[in-house]
């Protein structure tokens, strides 16, 4: 078990160190972008606002386009997420427009890494009559289409699937949080609330690290917490780069976070600090959580978390004396998006948990955004696709999976059993980003067609029977983007500069033309100024200002703090006790579930998680953010020094990392930072596609190890239920 002592020396250091880190990064670029402004003074400049494309946070932006040429981003000063702020990643991933290695005209497989150019013509015609002779032999549910949801995406995706008779859309959460979203779905009746950070007084950060999973805006509101005297506390088998925000590091045992939660409701009750009040209106089944809550105690849970008890009583206790302004923050991916067989229940515990408090809708505390109202395309002129007849797939075996995201990996376990016929990929590396890549590469083979809409060769592109050229998020118009929040708004992708490569496309396009080849063109009888048109009619807004803005905030649809909307819940309630999990014949009371596998004295459990300057596998292959990786040795593996002393390893030494599944070799980063009992690999590398240049051959990717599989809840990937053993290699 970790020391508290450990914990405590280890946090100062790292404090220490993240602070360097941050401010060496951060200061590089914004020096070389004054450099750049000041050399380039006298030439004309055009602004153009529009959207980051970097990560799913997409947050406003600015570019600045001199001669035609993109040459500096700012953050959009209205936006909620970027606040005037852009991440290095926001600065650097831009570079993909003009990278060596983008895709520049369709590409059809000859085989095994080997494609020749053809026409759009020739892709559209040959797709078409693929997926025609697919639906005609097994049906449209043999067809499947998944994405990484972005504003254009959204629209055109679900429609173009949906057109073709099949309900068979999905996304990328089953890797990242689809276990949280069901949770929450199944007790607050919304996938994730947001926080209000700034304002709450008592912060607890489960597996959610602001400092590396970054949103410019959240790190804002955490520092004026922090310098509002607030308590933030990090849950996390590692110290990660919050620290330097942070009070207080709990080194928890990976995959216990359910445990802990427990107990602090069971103190929570037990010394009746909880909002009996909040319960009695707004909430279902507490009684019936509260008995199952008794067995649940801090002692009990310091033996399968490792935190010791009166640190779990201490903070439930200074928790519920802060609330309503004390709040479990929603968490994404890290701890119980989609990790562990106890993710799903981890979720819900923590939206319990949040209920005990009474925090929903209050300062400081767990809120319910709103929406814009937007509107719609006239559906007599343009008529929506018929309703699918059969259910999306997966859906049978995940019923309590949020509808919307769907088990994208099904696709994969459907192709293995013969059932599933085609699969279309749109801004997805499903291939080394969803599931174990050896498996994704086998259902893959067992597709009569795959399809990867892409900007460079991913390794998805790599298995694809046709690959076709995106133009990337600098050169193309999207559909508008809704942004819900305590204010909602409303943000426009558009285009900065001219195509690049002539035979490259915007989606929107790419669907309109391939729907027709498909003989369904009648679903996408508009442009895209027509449906954006539609889409702001009932603003009062025109498109010429939204093109000017970029970013629209409607402050006269603020939220009312302090006055609960309707749960969209089956009961409209809070609900501690699920009649939903019952029916699907799912316990409906939450209680304590081990982890799948758990390490034995000579084996770790590996874990992961993100980098400040990558997103996932698309940022690896830029050369200004790799070299970032290079200069401060980024790659390395995280291994506890008292781990790595009884294995003779030092600190830079080349070890190999052995799983059910794989075999790597890294070099180590030997470290006070990381629970005893795991190894952390950090997530974006790993790139085995030779046609990505700058990323081909750095590190390795974590996904190699983990066994593909399914959590029972909520479908989702169960990515750290890995075990795996180290030893020290020459070479
Ligand atoms: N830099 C960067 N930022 C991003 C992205 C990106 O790719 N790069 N992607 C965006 C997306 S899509 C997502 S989902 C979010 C993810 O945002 P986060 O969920 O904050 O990111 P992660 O780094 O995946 O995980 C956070 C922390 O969880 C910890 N963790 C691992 N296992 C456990 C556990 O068992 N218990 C606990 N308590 N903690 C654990 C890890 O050590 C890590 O420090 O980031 C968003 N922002
Ligand atoms: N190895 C690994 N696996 C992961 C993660 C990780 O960090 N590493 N993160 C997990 C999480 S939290 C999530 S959310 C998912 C994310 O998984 P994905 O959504 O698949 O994200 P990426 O792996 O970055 O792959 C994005 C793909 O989109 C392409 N792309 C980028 N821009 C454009 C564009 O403008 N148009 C088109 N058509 N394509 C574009 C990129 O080239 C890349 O191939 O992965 C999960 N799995
Ligand atoms: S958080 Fe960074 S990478 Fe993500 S959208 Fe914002 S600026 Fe871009
Ligand atoms: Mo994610």
């Amino acid at each position: 078990m970790l020391e508290t002592k450990l914990s405590r020396r280890g946090f100062i250091k790292a404090s220490a160190a993240t602070a360097v880190l941050a401010s060496a990064g951060t200061v590089g670029f914004n020096e070389w972008s004054k450099e750049y402004v000041k050399a380039s003074a006298n030439t004309k400049i055009k602004e153009i606002p529009s959207t980051c494309n970097a990560c799913s946070s997409k947050c406003g932006m600015v570019g600045h386009v001199k001669n035609g040429r993109l040459w500096k981003l700012t953050g959009h000063p209205d936006h909620p997420y970027s606040k005037g702020k852009l991440c290095a990643r926001g600065h650097g991933y831009a570079t993909v427009v003009y990278s060596q290695d983008r895709l520049t005209q369709p590409l059809k497989r000859l085989g095994e890494n080997k494609f020749e150019p053809i026409t759009w013509e020739q892709a559209y015609k040959e797709i078409a009559g693929k997926l025609t002779q697919i639906i005609k032999e097994h049906g449209p549910q043999a067809v499947a289409l998944t994405e990484d949801p972005r504003a254009s995406g959204k629209f055109y995706s679900p429609r173009f699937i949906n057109a073709l008779g099949s309900a068979n859309y999905y996304t990328h959460h089953v890797v990242c949080s689809n276990s949280r979203d069901a949770g929450f779905l199944h007790t607050v009746g919304v996938t994730a609330t947001s926080a209000d950070i700034s304002n709450a007084k008592y912060i607890m950060f489960i597996g959610r690290s602001y400092g590396d999973g970054i949103r410019p805006s959240s790190v804002q509101s955490l520092a004026a917490a922090r310098d509002n005297g607030a308590k933030i506390v990090i849950v996390d088998p590692r110290l990660n780069n919050t620290a330097n925000l942070a009070t207080e590091w709990l080194a928890i045992r990976p995959g216990t976070d359910l445990a802990l939660v427990l107990a602090m409701s069971h103190v929570l009750i037990k010394e009746n600090l909880h909002d009996l009040n909040f319960i009695k209106t707004y909430t279902v089944g507490f009684e019936a959580y509260a008995k199952e809550l008794a067995k649940y105690t801090p002692q009990w849970a310091e033996g399968i978390t490792g935190i010791p008890a009166a640190d779990i009583s201490r903070i439930a206790i200074d928790m519920g004396k802060a609330k309503p302004k004390a709040l479990i923050e929603q968490s994404w991916r890290g701890a119980f998006g989609c990790n562990y067989e106890n993710s799903t229940e981890t979720g819900r515990a923590v939206a319990m948990f949040n209920a005990l408090l009474g925090n929903y809708q209050q300062k400081g505390g767990s809120i319910f955004g709103v929406k814009p109202h937007l509107g719609k395309l006239d559906e007599q002129k343009y008529p929506n696709p018929k309703e699918p007849e059969a259910p999306k797939a997966g859906k049978k075996e995940f019923p309590l999976a949020y509808e919307g995201s769907g088990v994208a990996t099904i696709v994969a376990k459907e192709a293995l059993e013969g059932k599933m016929k085609a699969a279309i990929y749109y801004h997805s590396n499903a291939a080394l980003g969803y599931g174990n890549p050896k498996v994704m590469k086998e259902a893959f083979s067992k597709l009569d067609l795959v399809v990867a809409i892409d900007v460079q060769m991913s390794e998805t592109a790599q298995l694809a029977d046709y690959v076709l050229p995106e133009v990337t998020y600098i050169e193309r118009d999207e559909v508008i983007e809704s942004l819900s929040g305590k204010v909602p708004g409303i943000a426009l992708r558009q285009q900065m500069v001219e195509k690049v490569h002539p035979d490259t496309k915007p989606i929107h396009e790419i669907y309109t033309e391939l729907a027709k080849a498909c003989g369904v063109g009648q679903y996408f009888n508009f442009s895209l100024d027509e449906l954006n048109e539609a889409k702001l009619a009932p603003t009062g807004i025109t498109y010429k200002q939204l093109k000017e803005k970029g970013t629209i905030m409607f402050p006269a649809e603020e939220i009312t703090i302090g006055e609960m909307p309707k749960v969209k819940t089956p009961s409209g309630k809070i609900e501690f006790y699920s009649e939903t999990y019952k029916k699907a014949g799912y316990n409906p009371i939450v209680e304590w579930i081990e982890p799948k596998v758990s390490p034995a004295n000579d084996s770790f459990r590996l874990i992961t998680g993100k980098q400040a300057i990558h997103s996932h596998t698309q940022t690896a292959n830029l050369p200004i953010l790799m070299q970032i990786t290079k200069d401060y040795d980024l790659e390395r593996i995280w291994i506890n020094p008292v781990r790595a002393k009884e294995l003779g390893i030092k600190d830079g030494d080349l070890v190999e990392v052995k799983s059910s599944e794989a075999t790597s070799k890294i070099r180590v980063k030997v470290t006070e930072r990381i629970h005893p009992e795991a190894i952390f690999v950090p997530s974006h590398y790993g790139i085995t596609s030779k046609d990505l240049r700058t990323g081909y051959g750095v590190g390795f990717s974590y996904m190699e190890h983990v066994p593909f599989d399914f959590e029972k809840w909520s479908g989702a990937g169960n990515i750290h239920e890995v075990i795996v053993k180290v030893r020290k290699v020459n070479s």
